[in-house]
């Protein structure tokens, strides 16, 4: 692959495909949940922006855009819709569209194989947590890796096992809905062993391509430097970072994280000797690293394990608004920085959180190559007339960013490629889609799901031209 710098955007199948039951896909778990009384907004992901029906028209846009790379992830129940694993020829000939367009216009795909949307016949057998879950997503991994091989210069495992495994399992927003620990920590080591696995047969088909895992959080961080708030970061970090990108990064677990996992009565009775083998000769290449907010934490003093997001998009920037928390007894609890904005969603805009994410990374990880996957804003559009928006707001909070993960970049750190969350407005997990993100806007009320470009498209085009020299 050329050595030039990567300047994308990226979407994920659930959130921008639509399509949900055409050319022989079987049902994913976020189907099904959507589908179900869980699901109290009734919103899906059932048509969504309809990428399915505009891939050429997606890609051409993000190409006139500037933008040189595209991530997007597969379906997994695309490609194998069901328990009996017969793949489904239709899915592979979907992605060769996409692979196809990419190649026209000269764009770099950069490929998850899964973001959120595992199965629902592994959903079925206790999802994530099902033993079998890592053969299971070897045998696809090996599926894609043979049919579309150095066609996909880069391949991503699984979209933040950090953030997924938190969402399903401790916040329980995510299907399957539960709060459990246990769990949490069961589906971090099988996403773990899940990676290991597909690296084992990515290896053996000696592609040139690279392979590497996105994690979605930064390291933790207090406002100050005492002992017990370097304590809480400690074990904030264990919690949410070094349980996921040690197994991935070294090929194995901090031993000290192992104990204080059980001090907490969980039992790891899940965790395999010949999985620990696996890990350790199948390390990934390069990071994925998702920049949005930061991870402010103090010691616990509540005695409290609980964990919050606002889903509502209500946030008024009043002290009781409801924002992202978490606590976990005798550990960790979120902070809070009155100095700092939240956006209506309670999540944190700080920009220097780019910076010192990616200074972090490379202090515990070395030269690791580190590609910014998903960088972006949520926010409430307003469209004009012609479907114009003219976001400001996001274009603040992009070039903000951009000037800290640049800095780190300058700084040492060895970052390769920029990924804008998203291309184009698509569904917001649980929020729907009134939570924008989008360089371009989809016109949801219209069955031909218009798209405008907004101002920050054009804003990053002329971006990533004063940045050429990278
Ligand atoms: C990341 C996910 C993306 C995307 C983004 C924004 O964690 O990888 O899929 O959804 O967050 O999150 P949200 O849509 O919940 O605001």
């Amino acid at each position: 692959m050329t050595e030039q710098f990567l300047w994308g955007s990226a979407t994920a199948a659930y959130q921008c495909e639509g399509a949900w039951n055409e050319d022989g896909k079987g049902a994913s778990i976020w189907d099904e949940f959507c589908h179900s009384d869980k699901n109290t907004t009734g919103i899906t992901g059932d048509v969504s922006c309809d990428f399915y029906h505009h891939v050429e028209e997606d890609i051409r846009m993000l190409a006139e855009g500037g933008q040189n790379t595209f991530r997007f992830s597969i379906s997994w129940s695309r490609i194998v819709p069901k328990a009996d694993r017969v793949v489904n020829e239709k899915g592979l000939a979907f992605y060769d569209r996409v692979l196809d367009a990419c190649e026209k216009y000269h764009v770099i795909p950069n490929v998850t194989l899964v973001h959120y949307d595992l199965p629902d016949y592994i959903g079925a057998q206790g999802g994530w947590c099902y033993p079998g879950v890592a053969d299971e997503f070897a045998y696809y991994a090996a599926v894609v890796f043979r049919h579309y091989g150095d066609r996909i210069p880069l391949y991503v495992t699984i979209n933040e096992p950090n953030h997924n495994a938190y969402c399903n399992y401790c916040v329980g927003n995510y299907p399957p809905n539960e709060t459990n620990l246990q769990h949490y920590c069961q589906c971090a080591y099988n996403m773990a062993v899940c990676t290991a696995k597909a690296i084992r047969e990515f290896r053996k088909l000696g592609l040139k391509a690279q392979i590497g895992v996105v994690q979605g959080c930064g390291p933790a961080t207090s406002l100050l430097d005492t002992p017990d708030y370097q304590e809480a970061v400690k074990y904030c970090n264990y919690f949410c970072n070094d349980w996921i990108l040690d197994p991935a990064i070294k090929g194995e677990y901090d031993p000290q994280l192992i104990a204080a996992v059980q001090s907490r009565g969980i039992d790891l009775s899940f965790v395999k000797e010949e999985d620990l083998a696996v890990m350790k000769d199948n390390t990934i290449d390069f990071l994925g690293q998702n920049i949005y907010s930061r991870m402010l934490v103090k010691p616990n003093t509540s005695g409290i394990t609980a964990f919050t997001v606002n889903n509502a998009g209500n946030n008024d920037g009043s002290a009781q608004a409801a924002r992202e928390t978490r606590a976990i007894a005798g550990w960790f609890e979120s902070d809070r920085d009155p100095n700092t904005k939240l956006n209506h969603w309670g999540r944190e805009i700080f920009p220097e959180c780019a910076y010192n994410t990616l200074m972090e990374r490379k202090r515990r990880y070395g030269n690791i190559p580190i590609y910014v996957t998903e960088n972006g804003h949520g926010c409430y559009d307003a469209a004009d007339e012609n479907g114009f928006v003219e976001d400001e707001e996001r274009i603040e909070f992009l070039s903000n960013y951009l000037h800290y993960i640049l800095k780190a970049k300058q700084d040492g750190v060895n970052v390769k490629g920029y990924y804008v969350w998203s291309t184009m407005d698509l569904y917001s997990w649980i929020n729907g889609y009134k939570k924008r993100y989008g360089l371009v806007r989809v016109d949801y009320d219209d069955p031909a799901r218009k798209r405008t470009p907004k101002k920050s498209y054009y804003w990053y085009k002329q971006f990533i031209q004063d940045h050429q020299d990278l």
